[in-house]
């Protein structure tokens, strides 16, 4: 295998024998640096998706790649039958960061929900006195939180759902941003929580009303009810704040973190919450091989360390309004409209003489910008934060560029 792969042979390699569980660009990446990516065959490329905001810190951030293969070398992995070096370390370091008394790791954002269910529902009986199997936990039309059988029972995108049946009980499901409906479910005295995305990201970027995430907390306070935040994609600075919610200076009650909580270097997320909902969970009731490891521990401290000696939230906020208003410049009638936070933006697109928002990430990857549609109509724009202004304003050009073929 010491032969150079082209692109073309690669595909066929995923092709033949991955499974076709996804529909990639085109595109063979072999080399990452900051906000730019490199194929195989050499062409540099500004990544705009940001493995889904997992790279916030850029692609191979010298200090956490730094933190990853020193810890490699001493120790990986103890499982958490036993205490390792790191682990208390960074439970320390990371409570003190986002101002709860615990945290609980684990590795994919997924299971930072699940783990969030579970502690919802555990402190629904152990603590608000919820009947035995009644808890309800409130979600959002349009969420997505992963893949898991429990999580796609909450999702309302029949291709995350359909066939993946029978669904977890449990849910109620009711419009995002909408906070008449949510008044409504929780009159039920049977719901433990509420679990929202501050912005749906899979959705297509949608912001909700300002002052949403406060209503509803305060909504949820008045009745007992746990807010939930899930900020796997809108946490650690995409948005122009540390978190989300600290826009509108919401602390919710369970906060789930994953993504760039390791800097896009390995698989690492976790639940935040106070004493009074965390220690519910006592010994064997929860856990996971990986969750917690040193490696994860080290890169995570690492990770954070970036997000403020960098002023990550405030390059976002600062780039983001640039974006913004770059991109309504551009004189084209496909830009139906541009919305976001910070470095989380879509671009609405008309289609026109039969091209859509696919043919233009098309264009633009020719043009050397990644970027990939959601809902066929929509393009996510979501560079790493660490990307400069002049980059900045070059891969401004490569949209325009890309967008203007088309007229
Ligand atoms: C895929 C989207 C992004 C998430 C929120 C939990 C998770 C995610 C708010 C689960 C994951 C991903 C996963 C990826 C596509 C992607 C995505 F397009 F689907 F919406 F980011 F924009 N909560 N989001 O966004 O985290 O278990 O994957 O670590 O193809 O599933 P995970």
């Amino acid at each position: 295998m010491s032969e150079k792969l082209t692109s073309k042979t690669v595909m066929e390699l995923e092709d033949k024998y991955g499974a076709h569980n996804y529909h990639p660009l085109s595109v063979v990446l072999a080399e990452g640096k900051g906000a730019r990516v490199w194929d195989v065959e050499g062409k540099e490329y500004f990544d705009f998706l940001s493995a889904y905001s997992a790279i916030n810190q850029g692609h191979c951030h010298p200090k956490i790649v730094k933190a990853l293969t020193d810890q490699a070398q001493k120790l990986t992995l103890t499982s958490r039958a036993f205490y390792n070096d790191s682990l208390g370390v960074y439970e320390k370091y990371v409570t003190d960061y986002f101002g709860y008394d615990k945290i609980l790791p684990m590795n994919s954002g997924a299971e930072g929900d699940e783990t969030a269910l579970k502690l919802c529902r555990k402190w629904a009986y152990t603590k608000k006195g919820i009947p035995e199997n009644q808890a309800k936990i409130i979600v959002c039309a349009d969420n997505f939180h992963g893949r898991t059988i429990t999580i796609i029972s909450m999702s309302t995108d029949p291709d995350a759902r359909n066939d993946f049946g029978p669904y977890t009980p449990g849910f109620i499901t009711i419009p995002y941003n909408d906070i008449p409906a949510l008044e409504k479910a929780l009159e039920d005295p049977n719901v433990a929580g509420f679990l929202v995305e501050p912005i749906q990201g899979e959705a297509g970027v949608m912001v909700p009303a300002e002052g949403y995430l406060k209503k509803a907390y305060d909504l949820c306070k008045a009745k007992n009810v746990l807010f939930i935040a899930d900020e796997v994609q809108t946490g650690i600075a995409r948005t122009g704040k540390l978190l989300a919610c600290d826009h509108e200076g919401v602390r919710p009650d369970v906060l789930i973190l994953g993504k760039a909580l390791s800097g896009g270097v390995y698989p690492i997320s976790a639940v935040l919450a106070d004493d009074e909902i965390m220690l519910t969970i006592k010994p064997g009731e929860h856990g996971s091989t990986f969750g917690g490891n040193p490696i994860a521990a080290r890169v995570a401290i690492a990770a954070l360390e970036v997000v403020k000696e960098e002023k990550l939230a405030e390059r976002a906020e600062k780039l983001g309004k640039l974006f913004r208003d770059e991109i309504k410049k551009i004189p084209s009638d496909m830009i139906e409209t541009v919305r976001g936070k910070g470095l989380l933006n879509a671009v609405v697109i008309r289609p026109k003489g039969g091209k859509t928002a696919w043919d233009v990430c098309v264009k633009m990857a020719e043009n050397g910008l990644l970027a990939k549609p959601t809902h066929d109509h929509i393009i996510r724009f979501a560079p790493p934060l660490v990307i400069t202004e002049e980059e900045l304003m070059h891969a401004l050009e490569i949209i325009k560029k890309s967008i203007l073929t088309f007229e």
